[in-house]
């Protein structure tokens, strides 16, 4: 990247409140959640002004796709605006519903980004070639209309490949690319083939969505939140109508982990739609919707897999793990920056005496990834019906995962990226010593 180029991160900010104005526009209860959210974290303490800001201008939000190949060109349309895929979620297991989904996130992943703009997209891809889901001739049929169809619009893909050889993108490029990039997440009005349709629609609605519709398009987003409990309840009580559940894990006394996330429920749209005999008709779909996020600290992964089996055998988190940070950090089970005076230098074997000593202080890495379990409640949610998955069909040999990081070459680990954090703060503040 060199200086002429604009910064990947400037054109991120640009992409989201893009997406975050169409959005409101096509579906306005959206305004009203993101309206009801600035007033709930406006609430928030004062103190925590500049995380205030941060957390107000984040959001994630999602795509649905039908294939590898679109995975390809979307990565690397993501990969200008400084957006790497990390974490890899596969919801094909799911029994709440019937999802032939995997997915990826597509996210900035060096602390400065994040501090720019932290936005994210979840991004699924259908697998058409799963037998539990899909016979030969549906999946045959998936795969040719998928091949056929158009991603991006025109211009799009073209602009892509000249700022990809140019090493970064132009000044001169940079608002166009951004107005392509919303272009191509917005609904595309084309009448839907209504046989084709519905018969997706019965094995799943999910399926339907991506390979019954002319092209893809933004499913949601979600602004972050400090209080999940208090926006979710103030919504429900603006009449708003919110999912059952609050998804991931529970509240509890000690501070926020991992991610918790909610939605309104997907709204009734009429579609236009045309049957086998020419006939027109209005067909009515259930896939948009809006969320609220709210982001805690990042579990390292021993952290991670006792916070699961809580979870799992509905315990409370305080049933086994400390509840103030520090304790959990020095246990292992958490990340943490380590913060200090620019000119204080401490031993990495001594860190915990000088963070008892006060010297250092330690605050949370955040989350910025997303939950399987969680993913699939929302999804599950937000569907007109379950749909079908046979287990009994013999399994074809299953290539999805692979095929998923083929498509996109490298798939990081939110893991690593949160361990690295910690480990770049501990370096800063032990430099002197090591040199
Ligand atoms: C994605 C659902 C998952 C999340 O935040 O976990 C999700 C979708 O509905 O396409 O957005
Ligand atoms: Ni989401």
């Amino acid at each position: 990247m060199n200086g002429q180029h604009v910064d990947p991160s400037r054109l991120r900010a640009a992409f989201a409140l893009g997406l975050s104005e169409m959005y409101t526009g096509e579906v306005p209860l959206y305004g009203t959640l993101l309206d009801t959210c600035s007033a709930m974290n406006a609430l928030h303490s004062p103190g925590a002004i500049d995380a205030a800001a941060r957390v107000g201008n984040e959001r994630h939000g999602a795509i649905r796709l039908g294939s590898m190949a679109e995975l390809t060109s979307m990565a690397r349309l993501f990969a200008l605006f400084g957006m790497s895929a990390v974490g890899i979620y596969d919801l094909r297991d799911a029994t709440s519903a019937s999802l032939p989904i995997v997915a990826t996130a597509f996210r900035p992943i060096e602390p400065d980004a994040l501090e720019a703009s932290a936005f994210r997209m979840f991004t699924s891809v259908l697998v058409a070639d799963d037998r539990r889901f899909f016979d030969d001739a549906t999946s045959a049929e998936i795969q040719r209309r998928i091949a056929r169809r158009q991603l991006f619009p025109d211009g799009l893909a073209e602009l892509v490949m000249e700022c990809e050889s140019r090493g970064g993108v132009d000044p001169a490029d940079a608002d166009r690319l951004v107005g392509l990039a919303v272009d191509a997440l917005r609904v595309d009005g084309t009448a839907l083939d209504l046989d084709w349709h519905r018969r997706l629609a019965e094995v799943s609605p999910v399926a339907a969505d991506i390979a019954g519709s002319p092209s893809t398009h933004l499913n949601h987003l979600t602004p972050r939140v400090f209080d999940i409990d208090a926006t979710n309840e103030r919504l429900a009580a603006d009449g708003v109508e919110m999912i059952d559940t609050i998804q991931g894990p529970p509240a509890w006394p000690g501070p926020p982990v991992l991610l918790r996330q909610t939605s309104f429920r997907a709204l009734d749209e009429a579609r236009n739609a045309v049957d086998s005999s020419g006939a027109e008709s209005v067909e009515t779909v259930r896939v948009r919707f809006g969320e609220i996020e709210q982001r805690g600290v990042a579990l390292t992964r021993s952290g991670r897999a006792v916070v699961d089996r809580l979870m799992n055998d509905g315990l409370p988190l305080e049933s086994e793990l400390p509840t103030e940070l520090v304790d959990l950090a020095r246990a292992g089970l958490v990340n943490v920056r380590f913060t200090g005076p620019d000119d204080l230098r401490v031993d990495a074997h001594d860190i915990w005496t000088s963070v008892e000593s006060g010297a250092v202080g330690v605050e949370p890495v955040t989350y910025e990834d997303f939950l399987p379990a969680s993913a699939t409640g929302i999804f599950a949610s937000n569907l007109a019906h379950a749909g079908t998955r046979s287990d009994d069909t013999d399994a074809v040999q299953d290539t999805a995962l692979g095929d998923l990081v083929a498509a996109i070459g490298t798939i990081l680990d939110p893991h690593d990226l949160a361990e690295q954090d910690q480990q770049r703060s501990l370096a800063a503040l032990t430099a002197m010593q090591r040199s």
